[in-house]
């Protein structure tokens, strides 16, 4: 019995409201809403949070499993590359007296949903009738280990509270040959092979039942499928178990199923209290590394408490072959590819609270350069320019056409034109090294991204008669304008690569010269070489006036039409849907943040005043057409000191995922826009940026937020940050690590860890 009362305890979510999202009954209309926000995921696997429903004979519906990595190619005409879904091992199918318990939501007096984000985890309990003399007591929770990626696990408890009946219970997969060629399925082990690419799966499981403690041998056994059989009576408690262990192999000469047998064998060793404790503990741990708590705003806490679940739960530092797709591993919209989102979106975030994360995915950067040189090649230039959409190669996978909105079949350029991906890499690349020190990962991988990236801007731009490199045909983060010349985005994110490019050529050589001259002569580079680029960098247009300031997004974009967005407030449509494509790109309304995305990435591009004069400009014209922008705005509004109206663009981009009124979610979280809150939180609201000696802080906090703490880690320190409106104090402790600079309010303080630092922020 003590078995079943630990299996009580672990069925029971944590009781803080703040650390759970809860789910009630059944609306068919937001399901598949809720099944990507109750997604579970460590980076590895991803699993919808589906859940039991009235289709057909099944208790719980397929819940489809996401392997990270895990690609292939249809064979039709025009397919791209996509994430091809695993078998579901979730599956269960109860019989009481013969017949199929079916999850009637109008049978059940509750049931609820919650997920767990403090520790990972999805459950359930609800009560199911089926007569009147019936009633069962139904918990379950279901878990992908952080400690352990190919490892998840399912239990069920379920209790008699009335009612003497014949049981049978049937733990199956299903879904078995979805997109995968099987190999072999036997009882405990089922290995397949995707159709084109030639990768492996393995899903090893095995499961158990216990009846009020005393293990039930199974009645019948099949391919990856147990089932069994009792007499139910009142007051009998039921436990049922179920782990998987699932391995990826990305080579033909590789059998999984080895390895997939290996790790069951080792959670088994462990026992699901066992997997259970570790899992929790490696939440703990990423909790404590990255928690920002709020205090003064409840709504706020919570939607930090979400994003911060679901940034966690994508990233996987032991995987450099994968990286993050645009909606993580919680639903398959864009087919699991890569965007800029990652590195100008996430990679903040795990560059700052999980640096060996961060690390994982650069290599993924790293280990598709080829393909970002072959890409280069292929257009006419030199050096890399990165996949827009990037699946396991880095091939470019853009499809060539989409279903718009509107249901049209339209061209897509992107896949051709997008090109700011290259410096988007590059920039992170640089971030991650400032940030971290680790000089190793800058020598044997990004300093090589960092020149190949730069030389293909010093390629790409091109001197004309009027004395300036352009950079013609592209498309700028705003997608509404397509085949533009010298966006200014691109451009100085070109020219800032290139620079960086020159800086990194610099540094090898002085500190690496071994280094720098086996890779300079690998990458045949020469003196004359870096001249050009140095030049290519000094004359770069980037359509700057000096007069006012202002940026213009791209050449000719102040002459387009001038639409007042305002008029069209309220609109449940994008905005191109609603003047129509071709009024749209003629005028100057901007999809989401461009010349606001340099304002964000790159301040220091913009002289004291021209910051707010370019968001005072492009705010308005901006028709947030992608979840990236608000979160960008609100970065740059607090920045600019306006702390309320950045709180609106944290409040836009937490409706996205979090509320049912207007934006369909059916295809996965938005794992960008949730980055975004991050950064608004720390970039933002924190004010926090980082120098080369150490941090700066200069927040300006909400007004009903009493006060902002989340912790960092900068060059190998831990520390922890409080910024306390109420009492105008910022608080400062080295949890780890040297000594450090902390400049608050221009100051520069010294940061030690046997002394924590409290600094007056209020004003004199
Ligand atoms: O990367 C984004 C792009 O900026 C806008 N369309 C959606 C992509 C994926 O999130």
């Amino acid at each position: 019995m003590t078995r079943s009362v630990a299996m009580e305890h672990i069925l029971e979510p944590t009781a803080d409201p703040a650390w759970v999202l809860e789910s009630e009954g059944y609306d068919p209309l937001r399901e598949s809403n809720v099944e990507s926000r109750f997604a579970i995921s460590n980076g590895f696997l991803g699993i919808r949070g589906g859940r039991s429903t009235t289709r057909g004979a099944r208790w719980v519906v397929p819940a489809r499993t996401y392997v990270a990595g895990l690609f292939d190619t249809p064979g039709a005409d025009r397919a791209v590359p996509g994430l091809v879904p695993a078998a579901d091992w979730l599956q269960v199918r109860i019989l009481l007296s013969g017949a199929p318990m079916v999850h009637h939501p109008g049978d059940v007096s509750s049931h609820r949903m919650t997920l767990d984000m403090r520790r990972g985890a999805l459950l359930s309990q609800g009560h199911h009738f089926k007569s009147p003399d019936l009633r069962v007591r139904v918990r379950t929770l279901r878990l992908v280990s952080l400690s352990e990626r190919a490892v998840g696990l399912q239990l069920i408890q379920f209790e008699i509270e009335e009612g003497t009946l014949e049981v049978t219970f049937e733990a199956a997969f299903e879904g078995m040959n979805l997109g995968l060629v099987s190999e072999q399925i036997e009882q405990d082990l089922g290995v397949w092979r995707t159709q084109h690419s030639g990768k492996g799966l393995a899903m090893a499981t095995a499961s158990s039942l216990r009846i009020d403690g005393h293990d039930l041998p199974p009645a019948a056994l099949g391919q990856l499928k147990s089932s069994w059989s009792w007499t139910a009576r009142p007051g009998q408690l039921v436990c049922f178990e179920r782990a998987v262990a699932i391995v990826r192999s990305d080579t033909e000469a590789l059998n999984p199923g080895t390895e997939a047998r290996e790790k069951l064998g080792l959670a088994r060793h462990v026992g699901w209290r066992g997997v259970v404790a570790a899992h929790e503990a490696a939440w703990a741990s990423r909790w404590q590394s990255s928690e920002v708590e709020v205090e003064g705003d409840a709504a706020a806490q919570l939607v930090l408490r979400f994003a911060l679940y679901h940034l966690n739960s994508a990233a996987n530092p032991a995987d450099e072959r994968v990286s993050i797709g645009a909606r993580a591993l919680t639903g398959d919209v864009y087919h699991g590819h890569v965007f800029w989102d990652t590195e100008i979106f996430l990679l903040p975030f795990y560059v700052l609270t999980w640096p060996d994360a961060a690390r994982a995915l650069l290599m993924y950067r790293f280990h598709t350069l080829d393909a970002a040189r072959a890409k280069a090649v292929g257009m006419g230039w030199r050096g890399a320019l990165y996949a827009w959409e990037s699946a396991d190669t880095g091939v470019e996978t853009t499809p060539e056409q989409v279903i718009a909105p509107d249901h049209r079949v339209i061209d897509v350029l992107c896949g051709k034109q997008e090109q700011h991906i290259s410096a988007d890499v590059a920039y992170a690349v640089w971030q991650y090294w400032q940030a971290t020190g680790d000089d190793e990962f800058l020598r044997d991988a990004g300093a090589e991204i960092i020149l190949e990236t730069g030389r293909f801007w010093s390629s790409r731009a091109q001197p004309e008669a009027d004395g300036y490199c352009h950079i013609r045909g592209v498309i700028g983060p705003d997608e509404y304008h397509q085949n533009i010349d010298d966006n200014a985005f691109t451009n100085v994110m070109a020219r800032w690569n290139i620079r960086r490019a020159l800086d990194v050529a610099a540094l090898l050589r002085e500190r690496w010269p071994v280094c720098w001259t086996r890779l300079s002569s690998r990458l045949g580079l020469d003196e004359a070489e870096l001249k050009r680029w140095l030049d290519v960098a000094e004359t770069m247009a980037t359509g700057l006036d000096p007069e006012t300031g202002l940026f213009e997004q791209f050449a000719g974009y102040f002459a387009l039409e001038d639409i007042d967005l305002t008029n069209y407030a309220g609109r449940s449509v994008p905005i191109d849907i609603v003047i129509g494509r071709e009024r749209t790109q003629k005028s100057q309304v901007v999809k989401q943040a461009d010349v606001v995305a340099l304002l964000c990435l790159l301040p220091e591009e913009f002289a004291h005043g021209a910051a707010a004069e370019n968001f005072r400009y492009y705010e308005p014209r901006c028709s947030h057409g992608s979840s990236l922008s608000p979160a960008m705005h609100g970065l740059v509004a607090a920045r600019l000191g306006d702390a309320e109206m950045a709180l609106r663009f944290f409040r836009q981009t937490a409706a996205i995922d979090l509320s049912d009124t207007h934006v369909a979610i059916d295809g996965g979280v938005h794992i960008g826009a949730l980055g975004g809150i991050w950064m608004l939180a720390v970039f933002g609201f924190a004010g926090l940026s980082l120098r080369n000696d150490g941090i700066v802080i200069d927040a300006k906090l909400p007004a009903g937020w009493r006060s902002l703490a989340f912790g960092v880690q900068w060059r190998r320190r831990h520390l922890r940050i409080r910024i306390d409106q109420d009492k105008q104090r910022l608080e400062a402790t080295l949890e780890s690590g040297e000594p450090m600079i902390l400049v608050v309010r221009d100051e520069p303080h010294e940061l030690r860890r046997d002394q924590a630092l409290r600094v007056f922020t209020g004003r004199p």
